[in-house]
């Protein structure tokens, strides 16, 4: 809309001010140190990147600009009195940090309606041809990257854009793009699992219940998760795979599709965002291994432990931040416990919670035994019929879109440059340690 990129250009001199003070008054102070083992373990703890749109803490889980989910729950607009919050209102905390009213949430929607109607045949097509035996989240990064040749940063960087004006096609791309993956990705779901013919979107709509009714969903209940779903998963601070991987690539001046692809990539990978398919396999099989026995602690322990004795890890479980009980699985459990406490998924996943930390900790290694936001999704999604598990992970990529581009966007504004720290090999630190 007109008027949340006309907010984010009187923004943008004014975080520029406060960060060129910053640095004059900071610059050389020491953020955190870098040791050995820590350049050994993924660079864990290590300060070292900038992110604006939200901050994670180990005890409290995320904030998105300062508002933690229940105040998220609060405050944002949504379509239902005391219902979940709209993406759209995130989406708009995420880019400015402010509330939005409930006008100009309606005008980011029908913005976004716009937007949505000129993707380009050529995209349908793509997606169309794509065999179904490749996983639909490979399918939802190529559609992406066909997304991408209407680029407005490309075109503009071709024609030779001063820098300063990076951020407006970057925010036309956002918009853009965040405008048209629902498309994309309810194509895959027609086609990979349904009768294949494309549900042509409502616009009286907002865009998570457009987009759950473009994947042939239309009960109210499904609106509600899906907006609630759309908006916990968007974003969980910078330095998370999807959002490290979107920020990198994006450093490099590749666009937004490029660089979404290829955090979309990287939120494939089974460690993140693809955990919460892994996570519906699992309770499947642990459903498969009970037959008609009655699921209690004493059998799941045994389930739990075998798991963790093939070498495998509890998906759903443990964090690389976290040390609590994630937020995102409490307002999912939440939602369960409103709408559908006697599905015996649930039932099976709130038995789960009771038991897994115990487990993990008895087991030892896990720093975090506590479940995260992958633990719960699949069970609310197959409640109501969505039971294609191998397309969870596209709706997290979906959600997570809003975050990293919003992230993008004031990378771009800020004139962050090119990312690119300092490797070592062993052999240099075994020489530079050796006269110790
Ligand atoms: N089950 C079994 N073992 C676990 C575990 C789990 N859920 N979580 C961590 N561990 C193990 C690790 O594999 C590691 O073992 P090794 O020492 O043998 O390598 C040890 O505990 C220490 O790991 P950690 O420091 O606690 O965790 P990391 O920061 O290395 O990894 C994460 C974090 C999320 C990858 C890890 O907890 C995990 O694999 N969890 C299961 C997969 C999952 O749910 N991922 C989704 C995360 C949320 C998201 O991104 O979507």
């Amino acid at each position: 809309s007109i008027e949340l990129k006309s907010i984010v250009e009187k923004q943008i001199p004014v975080k520029q001010a406060q960060i060129a003070e910053l640095r004059k008054n900071h610059g050389e102070e020491v953020l955190s140190q870098c040791t050995v083992n820590m350049a050994y373990s993924g660079m864990r703890g290590i300060k070292g990147l900038i992110t604006e749109t939200s901050l994670l803490d180990a005890e409290e889980g995320i904030r998105f600009r300062g508002l933690t989910i229940p105040e998220c729950q609060q405050q944002l607009p949504g379509a239902e009195e005391g219902g979940e919050p709209l993406p759209e209102s995130m989406l708009w905390l995420l880019i400015t940090g402010e509330v939005p009213t409930r006008d100009q949430v309606r005008g980011l929607t029908e913005d976004l309606h716009r937007r949505a109607e000129s993707i380009s045949p050529d995209v349908i097509k793509i997606i169309k041809n794509l065999p179904n035996d490749i996983h639909p989240m490979t399918q939802f990064s190529i559609g992406i990257l066909a997304l991408q040749k209407d680029s407005k940063f490309a075109q503009a960087y071709q024609d030779g854009v001063h820098k300063k004006e990076y951020w407006k096609t970057t925010y036309e791309d956002t918009l853009d793009c965040i405008a048209r993956i629902p498309i994309v990705a309810s194509l895959i779901y027609r086609k990979n699992f349904k009768d294949g013919n494309q549900i042509q979107a409502d616009k009286s709509l907002d865009w998570a219940a457009n987009f759950a009714h473009m994947m042939g969903y239309n009960k109210k209940e499904v609106y509600e998760l899906f907006r609630l779903y759309l908006s916990i998963h968007t974003d969980h601070e910078g330095g998370n795979v999807s959002a490290h991987a979107t920020h990198l690539v994006g450093s490099a001046l590749s666009d937004p599709y490029l660089s979404l692809s290829a955090g979309m990539n990287g939120l494939a990978g089974p460690l993140h965002g693809l955990a919460n398919q892994e996570v519906l396999r699992w309770l499947k099989e642990i459903q498969g291994k009970l037959g008609d026995k009655e699921v209690n602690k004493e059998n799941l322990t045994t389930v739990i432990w075998d798991t963790l004795n093939a070498g495998r890890v509890v998906p759903g479980y443990g964090h690389a931040v976290l040390r609590k009980t994630d937020p995102r699985y409490t307002c999912q459990r939440e939602f369960a416990l409103k709408h559908m406490p006697n599905d015996p998924l649930f039932k099976l996943v709130s038995t789960l919670y009771e038991i897994v930390p115990g487990i993990l900790t008895e087991q030892g290694k896990t720093k975090n035994p506590f479940p995260n936001v992958d633990a719960h999704s699949g069970c609310l999604l197959r409640h109501y019929g969505l039971v294609e598990e191998d397309f969870y992970t596209v709706m997290f990529g979906v959600s997570r879109g809003l975050g990293v581009l919003s992230s993008l966007l004031w990378d771009r504004a800020l004139g962050q440059p090119i990312e690119r720290p300092k490797s070592m090999t062993t052999e240099a630190l075994v020489k530079q340690f050796a006269a110790k």
